[in-house]
């Protein structure tokens, strides 16, 4: 039994001074080191002091370069180049892999739009929950889907934002004063821009000459807005190309669908500068062709 006991003792003393060499500096010392303690304590003290220094050295290392793993793996993801992404899809198509290859699909699924703002009528004279709503079908019946309502519909634009209106009848005495009125307007719209100073130096000039000479005044904001629309430079005005004056203004201005139509006279759906001075009941003698093309052919250059 006694024997017993000091074996136990034993194995604890001996557990117990395992500890304090784990845990003790001056334990952890090699043999040589307690040697020498006994010959010089200030040689091991110093020793002592350089290896706990050295420790802390080691215990920083390790932390900075945990730190700067986790930094670089930060500022470096693994990132899988999407061939998506560099893919264009027109409006209504998204891009889908296919086997790898990035191609073009008719958008799934519209969001559900519940703000009436968001609706548009369409060149039908149909409302249609939102521009993606269109373009989608517009996509459908290029594509010959089930999903297309109408083979005209391969053909179905925007024609202005928020639901149809029932068609307000531009009698004879509005439109007769639309021409006026639509030049004053387009004169405020250049006189507005050149404020706000978004306008090329050309058109600047063009709008300071159509503030000081009252012969310019209409004129030159005509010529101005025919440029401006006239997005490809062929000098003419397309149908497409009228978008951006009718859609806003339709809703508003009862009188603009029927006065642009009566613009193209010679109903070729262009509307060429002559035309569109005749339309504003303005000289032909007037109307020079002054279309600033640098602004479009090379945006660039003015950087
Ligand atoms: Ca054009
Ligand atoms: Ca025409």
């Amino acid at each position: 039994m006694r024997s017993v006991w000091l074996l136990l003792c034993l194995g604890l003393l001996a557990l117990t001074l395992s500890q304090v060499r784990a845990e003790d500096p001056i334990a952890n010392l090699d043999l040589e080191d307690i040697a020498e303690f006994d010959e010089d304590d200030e040689e091991y003290l110093t020793l002592l002091e350089e290896k706990s220094k050295n420790k802390d050295v080691e215990r920083e290392n390790e932390l900075a370069q945990k730190l700067a793993d986790v930094q670089y793996n930060l500022l470096n993801p693994v990132v899988e180049v999407d061939p998506c992404e560099t893919m264009h899809c027109g409006a209504g198509r998204i891009c889908q892999l296919n086997e790898g290859k990035p191609e073009c699909i008719c958008i799934p699924e519209c969001p559900d739009e519940l703000d009436t703002r968001r609706l548009v009528c369409t060149n039908k004279n149909e409302t249609w929950p939102s521009d993606c709503a269109v373009y989608q079908q517009r996509c459908w019946c290029d594509n010959k889907d089930p999903g297309c309502r109408h083979p005209d519909n391969a053909h179905l634009h925007i024609d202005y934002y928020g639901a149809c209106q029932e068609p307000r009848v531009c009698d004879g005495e509005d439109l007769k004063d639309f021409p006026r009125r639509m030049r004053d307007w387009l004169f405020n719209v250049m006189r507005d821009l050149a404020e706000r100073d978004e306008l090329t130096d050309h058109y600047m000039q063009m709008e300071l000459e159509a503030e000081t000479n009252n012969s310019r005044r209409w004129a030159n904001a005509a010529v101005w807005k025919w440029c401006d629309l006239d997005g490809d430079t062929d000098r003419s005005v397309s149908r497409h190309e009228l978008f951006p004056i009718r859609a806003p203004l339709v809703k508003l201005e009862h009188c603009i669908a029927p006065f642009l139509e009566s613009c193209d006279s010679n109903k070729d759906h262009r509307i060429t500068l002559v035309e569109w001075g005749a339309c504003l009941e303005l000289d032909a003698e007037d109307l020079k062709e002054r279309c600033d093309d640098v602004q479009k052919a090379v945006p660039h250059l003015l950087g």
